[in-house]
């Protein structure tokens, strides 16, 4: 299964998300992340695609890590992935629209689930209420989540 990061930039109550503007995930507002590279950690890939999409970059120290997605398409296989997911409040640099993404502060009460991926409304809440998860879900080809999904908390 292909390893992916995502990752979120925190200022106060606000949440950095970024419009996807091409590729895998179009139009929907996310954190940035990618796939990791052979030969490369997940937290270097984490901080690659940071500096790549953003144009800031992160210490390894202040990554934090606060959820593992399992993300499987039924008949599309080559879409799996295992996403390691980070958040950060320190960071050198000003987010910047890059040719990837578009990036925007929120209120982290008030995040646009509608335009994101469907599975963001059920874990991304609780790892803002400070909960490190585990989660498995499901997905068809149009993006819809089929089936149960699983979420557990992890220490
Ligand atoms: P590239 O194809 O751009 O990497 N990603 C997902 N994120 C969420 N929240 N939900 C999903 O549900 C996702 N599927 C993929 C992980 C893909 C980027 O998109 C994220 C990566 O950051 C299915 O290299």
């Amino acid at each position: 299964m292909k390893l992916t990061t995502l990752c979120f930039l925190q200022k106060g109550n606000e949440l950095l998300l970024a419009m996807k503007k091409r590729g895998f995930g179009m139009g929907k507002w996310n954190g940035v992340g990618g796939k990791v590279s052979e030969g490369e950690s997940v937290e270097q890939a984490t901080i690659r695609e940071t500096e790549e999409e953003l144009g800031v970059v992160i210490a390894s120290k202040d990554l934090r890590k606060v959820a593992d997605l399992h993300f499987k398409f039924v008949d599309k296989e080559e879409w799996n992935q295992h996403c390691s997911v980070y958040m950060t409040s320190v960071w050198k640099g000003e987010p910047a629209e890059s040719e990837e993404m578009k990036p925007q502060w929120y209120a982290k009460d008030a995040l646009p689930y509608e335009t994101m991926w469907v599975d963001d409304k059920y874990w991304l809440p609780r790892v803002l209420a400070g909960e490190k998860l585990e989660a498995h879900f499901i997905f068809n080809q149009k993006g819809e989540i089929v089936g149960e999904f699983e979420i557990k908390t992890v220490s």
